[in-house]
């Protein structure tokens, strides 16, 4: 069933940052051309088994060779910004040595095509995508890694500074943490359970260290992309609660209480990091321009099943070892990718971010939404949209300050361990031919922006 999305949708503010999102890793491909080194998410993929239909992003979308048909896509679409990342590999080819001038050379000419086609270009620097030579050393689990980001960060400022006038330092350190070094399912596929939070500490001083980096070339702008979502208690009982309240806190405050608070949500975890960690966090919170927030959906948690089953989390075989254990949400309609969608607890995170932290949150940009659905009649995600864009609007209308909104994403692409077999775009990828075909939701976007812009 498709809610009915012909009602125009309520007037946001004529400011308002309309996007697009991508990433390198997923849409680049060209591993190996330009002087590129490796990165942590090549190599995992050649692993037996780690990639659901058993692909790579070597070609990808191929957008390092496609990204003027890219651009034209977004200037069809009426897109204000594109969100794309850098990737750190192309840069610095080996972690911690030279800059590869042909590495930002490609960059140099997407931000001139964006300037030039009217869409302000966003960069993230870190999408996941570590030098391979950095991760074989331990990747983020090592202080060193940070001093590195921080290096390549002033390179990328260095040579886009002039024209860029928006950044994004790190893409969803929460996922890389949980799913990269956490239980294994992502790069560079660690199990570490609690023993992979010197990632999540290293990944936030590294942002911290990358701000200071970006300003001291006088980057104006900067925010940070987080994933978060609500957390519902699979019942009123304490032990579900209390799973679910550590869940929240490792998802959530975790990676914001640092960045908004300059303290951890709790002084026992504290206690587990590595490092000056007193020091880290006055470089961790120095005060951001804007926050942003990527959005999927919420997530309900109980306590762990009993006789040690796993969790089927999206797919995702958690280990029983865990403290906490997702469980399903129903009543709501999927998608393609078994998520639920719950519009309204956009507006309930926009709500719970004001009331915990209140003047400290800096204006927000939502910097991904967006729902896996087959077809190029895509009728359920002009509905996915539609719906959280009029949670957005509560939520603004309530008094949160939400100054855009990104969709995920411009094309199908690399999803991951999901492969090619998610398709998140509003561009689809007919990927023999990388022949890319606007969806219905493409011209339901452009036509709502136009009648935002009208
Ligand atoms: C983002 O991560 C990434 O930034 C992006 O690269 C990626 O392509 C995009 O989203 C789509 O996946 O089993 O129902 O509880 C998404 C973060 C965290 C969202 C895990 C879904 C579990 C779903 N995801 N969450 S569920």
């Amino acid at each position: 069933t498709v809610p009915d999305a012909s009602t125009p949708l309520p007037r946001f503010p004529a400011d308002f940052l309309w996007g697009v999102s991508a990433s390198a890793q997923q849409t680049e491909g060209a591993v190996d051309e330009g002087g590129r080194g490796r990165s942590s998410w090549d190599a995992f993929s050649e692993r037996p088994g780690r990639i659901k239909d058993g692909s790579d992003s070597r070609v990808a979308t191929d957008h390092y060779h496609r990204y003027r048909e890219d651009v034209a896509l977004l200037r069809e679409l009426g897109a204000g910004a594109f969100r794309f990342s850098v990737a750190w590999p192309r840069v610095v080819p080996d972690g911690d040595g030279a800059v590869n001038a042909r590495g930002l050379d490609f960059y140099d000419r997407l931000v001139d095509a964006l300037l030039t086609a009217g869409v302000t270009p966003v960069p993230t620097l870190f999408h996941w995508d570590t030098p391979l030579a950095l991760e074989e050393r331990g990747g983020w689990l090592r202080r060193e890694t940070v001093g590195h980001f921080a290096a390549y960060a002033d390179a990328v400022a260095a040579r886009l500074g002039d024209r860029v006038d928006r950044w994004i330092t790190l893409n969803e350190p929460a996922e890389l943490t949980l799913l990269g070094y956490g239980i294994g399912q992502h790069a560079p596929g660690r199990q570490l359970l609690f023993d992979a939070l010197p990632a999540a500490h290293h990944q936030l001083l590294g942002h911290g260290l990358a701000v200071q980096a970006l300003r001291a070339r006088g980057a104006r702008n900067i925010g940070i992309a987080n994933s978060h979502g609500p957390t519902w208690p699979a019942s009123g009982s304490a032990a579900d609660t209390g799973a679910a309240d550590l869940y929240d806190l490792l998802l959530n405050r975790l990676f914001a209480d640092p960045l908004l608070l300059g303290r951890y949500p709790d002084d026992d975890l504290a206690a587990l990091l590595p490092g000056p960690v007193a020091e880290d966090l006055a470089v961790i919170a120095q005060p951001l321009d804007w926050y942003g927030l990527n959005y999927y959906q919420p997530t309900r948690v109980g306590a762990p099943l009993p006789g040690g089953a796993p969790t089927d989390f999206g797919g995702i075989a958690l280990p029983p070892e865990l403290p906490f254990a997702p469980r399903e949400i129903g009543g709501y309609p999927r998608t393609g990718f078994g998520w639920p969608v719950v519009p309204a607890a956009l507006t309930e995170l926009l709500l719970s971010f004001r009331d915990r932290y209140g003047d400290r949150l800096p204006p927000v940009i939502i910097t991904e939404n967006g729902c896996a659905y087959d077809g190029i009649d895509d009728r359920e995600r002009i509905a996915f949209l539609d719906g959280h864009l009029r949670a957005l609007h509560t939520a603004m209308a309530a008094g949160v300050d939400v100054r855009g909104y990104f969709v995920w994403s411009l094309t199908d692409n690399f999803e991951w361990a999901e492969g090619y077999t998610q398709r998140f775009g509003l561009v689809h990828i007919d990927y023999p031919t990388q022949v890319r075909t606007p969806k219905a939701s493409f011209r339901w976007l452009r036509d709502a922006w136009r009648a935002q812009r009208g």
